[in-house]
């Protein structure tokens, strides 16, 4: 193996910044590489890194807001530091297997921060090997903290159920509506703020941005949630002020973090490893594919049915003796 791609000379690279040495680092971890948990294993245990979830339609913006964020926040240290503080963008395509088209806009928009050491970029496929893509983007999110990141944005396309599990994650969630998606005013009156931390209204230049502020201000109110944000990233309105939110709370996430939110964490994180080791563990003990390839062309001449071939294959005794194992479930 090639020294330089050894896990302890990957960590090193990531401790002195380099951003190359933790991209292979995060494929590692991406794809359950066992050298991912050895760089892992090497830097500092910090799990203090803020991680805010920005969700939305396609096209409502979140990558021009990740962009004007990264402006506003890498124009000056943190209150208390030195040094403008080091920002990871995740870019999440929970529908696309490789996360290809959403990121090429992402990276038209995010150009001009590509020659920024500070700003980290990547894009996440779902196909990822950790537990489903929720599972990839809090591992990943994991060593970006320990990597000395303080803060880490998530952008995800959508509101369905998966890119919820994926903002689960996150320590908080924004939702960007914009007056020129047809279904803002739908999605509010259906709940959503109900689901997110906080509402941007992106694109108030736009026609309409008047209506949808005055129901989503309504809808905030209602329910005792954080007052909305209308922004523009043409205009730059409203971005001071989330930025101005962004490092209170990465400042926080250092200085008084979330314990119980860490707690949750830590539990999702034990159950996918050991998720992840049943699954191993039960692969390693049954037959292998030409087994399979047999048991399978018994169940289809109907001579074993399906339960008792699933038993042989994963090495359980044939007849039913595996069954038990049901009850420490
Ligand atoms: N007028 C106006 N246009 C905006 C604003 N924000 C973004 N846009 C435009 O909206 C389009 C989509 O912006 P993106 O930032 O790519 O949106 P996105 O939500 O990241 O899109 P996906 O990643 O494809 O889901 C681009 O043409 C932007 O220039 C805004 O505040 N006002
Ligand atoms: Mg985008």
């Amino acid at each position: 193996m090639d020294r330089a791609e050894s896990p302890e000379a990957i960590a090193a690279g990531i401790l002195a910044g380099e951003s190359r040495a933790l991209g292979r680092a995060l494929t590692w971890v991406e794809s359950a590489d066992p050298r991912g948990e050895m760089v892992r294993r090497s830097l500092p245990d910090r799990d203090d890194a803020f991680r805010l979830g920005l969700t939305g339609a396609p096209g409502v913006g979140k990558s021009s807001l990740v962009a004007a964020l990264l402006g506003a926040l890498r124009e000056g240290p943190l209150p208390g530091e030195e040094t403008p503080p080091r920002i990871a963008v995740l870019a999440v395509d929970p529908t696309s297997p490789v996360s290809g088209g959403a990121l090429l806009g992402d990276r038209v928009r995010m150009a001009r921060h590509a020659e920024d050491d500070g700003v980290f970029i990547r894009s996440l496929a779902s196909r990822s090997g950790v537990g489903g893509i929720a599972g990839a983007t809090d591992e990943v999110a994991d060593l970006l903290a320990r990597a000395g990141f303080p803060l880490v944005l998530i952008e995800t396309v959508g509101v369905g159920q998966l890119e919820m599990e994926i903002v689960e994650e996150a320590d908080e969630v924004w939702l960007l509506l914009s007056p020129e998606s047809g279904d803002a005013m739908q999605l509010l009156k259906g709940g959503v703020a109900e689901a997110v931390d906080r509402l941007v209204l992106n694109k108030c230049d736009r026609p309409g941005a008047d209506r949808l502020r005055q129901l989503a201000e309504e809808i905030a109110h209602d329910r005792g949630g954080a007052p909305p944000v209308a922004t523009s990233c043409e205009s730059g309105e409203g971005i001071p002020e989330l930025a101005a939110l962004l490092a209170e709370r990465t400042i926080e996430a250092r200085t008084a973090p979330d314990r119980e939110r860490r707690r949750r964490r830590v539990r999702r994180r034990l159950r996918r490893r050991a998720e992840r080791s049943w699954i191993a563990a039960g692969l390693a003990r049954a037959g292998d594919e030409e087994a399979l390839e047999a048991l399978v062309r018994q169940v289809e001449a109907g001579e074993l049915p399906l339960a008792e071939a699933t038993e042989r294959w994963m090495g359980a005794s044939p007849a039913g003796g595996g069954r038990d194992e049901e009850s420490d479930g």
